[in-house]
């Protein structure tokens, strides 16, 4: 097992960098994490406000910028990289800062982690891996064909790319995780949840793309934090896990719920036009922390079967 004392959390102000570190500070109280992000549209420091400062540092920075990475990459054991540029959406309208901050950004990472000798952890998305049919009951696993759609996720793919040649080809002690889409606390309005929800509360007609029936598998913020502490601290270098919740649901289902919570019992018809909405129609459910290609797992012993009940998300809803 891997202790570490010292991390770096790429993108600790976004949405779900900043449950991690939420995370780490409440459950392994021996860490302290250093934050690193640029405080893009995306990122908020007040995710991160009032967490113990003996804890927890901020420093305002570019994961591009190789000086500043050699400035503070020594003296810590592990970087953990959530910064991203992460709207399918905004990478449709303008590609560049995807290519930027996703590409370049995880190779000057990688770098300075071959450079300082430091673990690193890649987290990435099930978005690598395309789409199913609406009604293929298959998974992704490991071994899927990466088969990105969008120019987000093309670049994702390309970043994970990068992890695998600089592990084999430079021994970076590295590891890669492919989640599917988070919910929970201090998720951009931009996003599908939170975006119905502030339209709600607006008095804005829900906003759904094309039919409505896209399925995502939705992980709540907690289980994908525990799920990435673990894979940091007991997962192999070299390989890739799965996180997922056996949460699928299609969009329309999520905007029910959402509209039933408000006390609505119907959907307002939307016509709002995406080109996302043609694609990732379905986005398969995932194994959980399931190991890679060089034999047995780490995690065979809690390699869990497929029900709901048995996954991390047991108990969780979708809001
Ligand atoms: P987000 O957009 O909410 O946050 C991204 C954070 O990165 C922001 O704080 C932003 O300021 C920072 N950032 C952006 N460019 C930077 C740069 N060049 N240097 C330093 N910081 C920079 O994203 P999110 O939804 O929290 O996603 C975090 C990670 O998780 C991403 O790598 C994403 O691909 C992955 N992921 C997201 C989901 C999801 O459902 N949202 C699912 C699976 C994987
Ligand atoms: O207003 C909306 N209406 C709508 O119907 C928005 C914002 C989205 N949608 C649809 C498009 C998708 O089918 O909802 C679905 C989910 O959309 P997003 O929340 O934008 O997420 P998605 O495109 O699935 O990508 C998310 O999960 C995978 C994250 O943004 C990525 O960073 C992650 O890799």
């Amino acid at each position: 097992i891997f202790e570490p004392a010292n991390i770096i959390v790429t993108g600790g102000c976004g949405f779900i960098g900043s449950n991690f570190v939420h995370y780490v500070v409440r459950e392994h109280p021996g860490v302290h994490v250093t934050v690193l992000d640029k405080l893009t549209y995306a990122g908020n420091p007040e995710n991160i406000a009032g967490l113990p400062e003996d804890r927890v540092e901020l420093v305002v920075g570019d994961v591009c910028d190789t000086g500043l990475l050699d400035r503070i990459v020594p003296g810590h054991d592990a970087i953990v990289h959530y910064a991203a540029e992460s709207h399918n959406d905004n990478s449709i309208a303008d590609p560049e800062p995807f290519l930027r901050t996703n590409v370049e950004g995880t190779y000057a990472l990688l770098e300075a982690a071959r450079k300082h000798g430091v673990r690193y952890h890649h987290v990435s998305t099930d978005e690598v891996y395309g789409d199913l049919a609406l009604d293929d009951p298959a998974r992704f696993t490991e071994e899927t064909p990466y088969r990105p759609s969008s120019p987000y996720s093309s670049t994702k793919a390309a970043s994970d790319m990068l992890v695998r040649a600089w592990h084999r080809t430079f021994g970076v002690r590295a590891t890669i995780s492919n989640c599917s889409n988070n919910y929970g606390p201090y998720q951009h309005v931009e996003k599908f949840i939170p975006r119905q929800v502030t339209n709600l509360i607006d008095g804005a007609r829900p906003r759904l793309y094309g039919d409505g029936l896209n399925v995502r598998d939705w992980i709540h913020t907690e289980d994908h934090s525990s799920a990435v502490w673990a894979i940091l601290t007991r997962g192999r270098a070299g390989e890739t896990y799965l996180i997922g919740a056996d949460g699928e649901k299609n969009n329309i289902t999520v905007l029910r719920e959402i509209l039933k919570a408000f006390g609505r019992d119907e959907v307002i018809p939307s016509t709002h036009f995406s080109p996302i909405a043609q694609m990732n129609r379905h986005r398969s459910r995932q194994r959980i922390f399931t190991g890679s290609a060089n034999g047995p797992s780490p995690f065979s012993a809690i390699r869990r079967p497929s029900s709901r009940a048995a996954g991390p998300s047991a108990g969780r809803t979708c809001p």
